[in-house]
């Protein structure tokens, strides 16, 4: 097995040049790093044609680690910030990818090796950044008030140039950021352009203080609140309907002295139970109200809404932690596999009766992730949702991650699925030996029914370790793709993607 991070604190530092990344998983098949920043001008369109509708820019982020490991080992959530844009126009895709040159980025290519440690551990790190902002912007993009931000949830935003890629700096809404941190999962309510995210150990590392702030269509922000998370837990992701804004915690906790001690930033603790915070979207401190119910995870969620004070909250749910890549080991009592199956749920609660919890229903039995809406829907009702799932090819749900670094996170399907009929519509399979990164919907138009456009994600092909671009029609996933663009290299599994349409970014430029 590979090395505990509380062995790797112990872990001899070396300062070989060009020091190899170590044979371990996280370093090796699909989510090996490969570090390059380049251009490729009119990518081959080996299958059908991109439709002529598609006139904008599909980023991808990686954490393509820079450096061979200060400890040895590391966990995949702990990579440098890499996006990969794919530039589509007329029917014509180009590529180019670049470095979120973060501070810490900076300070390591400077030294020409890593400096900074444990996935958000700087207890970990070499004393001579001790201060340097952490942050590897390696998860997710947000287009608000005329910025593109690249997002780390342990730190604030990086703004990064549309176009170029080049990077701009911390962004921290002209001085009004008080949070040190800023959610990978804004939400964006496109009916007024407001922008609704959180910060969570908002004053430091492993501090309970959560940041709330909305911010309208120019960026700035209008509403902010202070409160108190019920303990130290994992907060990804949050949801927010028409009138109301949910924050969840799950039973990963963080611990200072565990962190001194050279620890690991989570450890799941099924003890806890998971909290749903709910308050009007302009609300105070005091209107806050929490539920509960038992230890869960999510990742992430579809979409809320709400009927009067009647919430409900569409998610992809498990009983335990998932994604062993965040935790090369695990500790004391192992994790049973089959509760790390995230399927799509539905929560129900009453913001007037916090003390009958949150309900619970699963809606369907495949192991789900990446779920998303409409962004026309987003914070509104809505009905259509899409996901990536893991589809048994040979009929068996293979829950051993043994392969799972070929596999990547091992989804390798995607769903439609219709909330009101409560059912998959349609599915895209890619193949055999394929997995696939985030799919990303796209409205056919402004106008275009929910749901109705494309979904464009990045297949990994393990046969040649390369990737495809591939786009497909959602009003039918099951007819295959409407074009497959193929790279000429393999793209590490990525974390999540943002579609901007040139439409959108000349309106904000202007
Ligand atoms: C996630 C990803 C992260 C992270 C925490 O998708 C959670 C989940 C890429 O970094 O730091
Ligand atoms: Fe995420």
């Amino acid at each position: 097995m590979s090395t505990t991070v509380e062995q790797a604190a112990v872990f001899p530092v070396t300062h070989r040049p060009g020091l190899p990344f170590p044979d371990v998983p996280r370093f090796q098949g699909w989510i090996r790093p490969t570090r390059i920043e380049g251009d490729i001008f009119d990518l081959e369109v080996v299958q059908g044609s991109v439709p002529r509708e598609l006139n904008g820019r599909f980023y991808t982020m990686a954490a393509d680690t820079q450096f061979s490991p200060r400890l040895g080992d590391d966990v995949f959530f702990n990579g440098d910030g890499m996006i990969r844009m794919f530039t589509i126009a007329d029917g014509h895709v180009d590529y180019r990818s670049r470095y979120v040159m973060t501070e810490k980025l900076r300070a390591e290519r400077s030294a020409r090796r890593a400096l900074f440690g444990a996935y958000r551990n700087p207890f970990t790190d070499d004393p001579s950044v001790a201060g340097v902002n952490r942050g590897n912007a390696n998860t997710a993009f947000v287009f608000s008030g005329g910025k593109l931000l690249t997002l780390k949830e342990d730190a604030r935003p990086v703004a990064v140039d549309p176009v170029t890629l080049e990077t701009q700096g911390e962004w921290a809404f002209n001085g009004k950021l008080t949070s040190k941190t800023f959610t990978a999962h804004p939400k964006i309510d496109q009916r007024t352009g407001e922008m609704f995210f959180f910060g969570y150990e908002a004053k430091g590392l492993a501090t309970r203080d959560i940041a709330y702030y909305v911010a309208g269509r120019d960026g700035q922000i209008t509403h902010e609140v202070w409160l108190q998370a019920p303990y130290v837990g994992f907060m990804h992701d949050f949801v927010v309907s028409d009138d109301y804004v949910i924050f969840t915690v799950f039973p990963a906790t963080a611990d200072l002295d565990r962190l001194k001690a050279g620890g690991q930033h989570w450890r799941w603790d099924p003890k806890c139970d998971t909290y749903l915070g709910v308050m009007p979207r302009r609300g105070t401190a005091a209107n806050v109200r929490w539920f509960t119910g038992p230890p869960r995870w999510a990742y992430h969620f579809f979409n809320s809404s709400n009927d009067g004070t009647t919430i409900t909250i569409d998610a992809c749910v498990g009983e335990a932690i998932s994604a062993p890549c965040f935790y090369p080991d695990t500790y004391g009592s192992p994790i049973d596999p089959p509760k790390t199956v995230t399927r799509i749920t539905r929560w129900t609660l009453d913001y007037n009766n916090p003390d009958a919890g949150f309900q619970e229903h699963i809606l369907d039995n495949n192991y789900a992730d990446y779920p998303s809406v409409d962004p026309r829907k987003q914070t509104a009702r809505h009905r259509v949702g899409f996901a990536a799932i893991v589809h048994p090819h040979d009929g068996e749900l293979d829950l051993d991650s043994s392969d799972s670094n070929l596999r990547a996170m091992g989804l390798n399907a995607v769903i439609r699925y219709d909330f009101v009929e409560n059912r998959v519509v349609s599915r895209f399979v890619p193949g055999r030996q394929s997995s696939i990164q985030e799919p990303l919907f796209i409205p056919r138009g402004p106008d275009a029914p929910e749901g109705d456009g494309w979904l464009i994600m990045l297949v990994d092909r393990w046969n040649t370790m390369l990737n495809d671009l591939v786009i497909v029609d959602t009003a039918d996933l099951g007819a295959g793709p409407v074009a497959t663009v193929s790279l000429p290299m393999r793209l590490p599994t990525g974390v999540h993607t943002l579609w901007l349409d040139n439409a959108e970014l000349t309106k904000a430029s202007r």
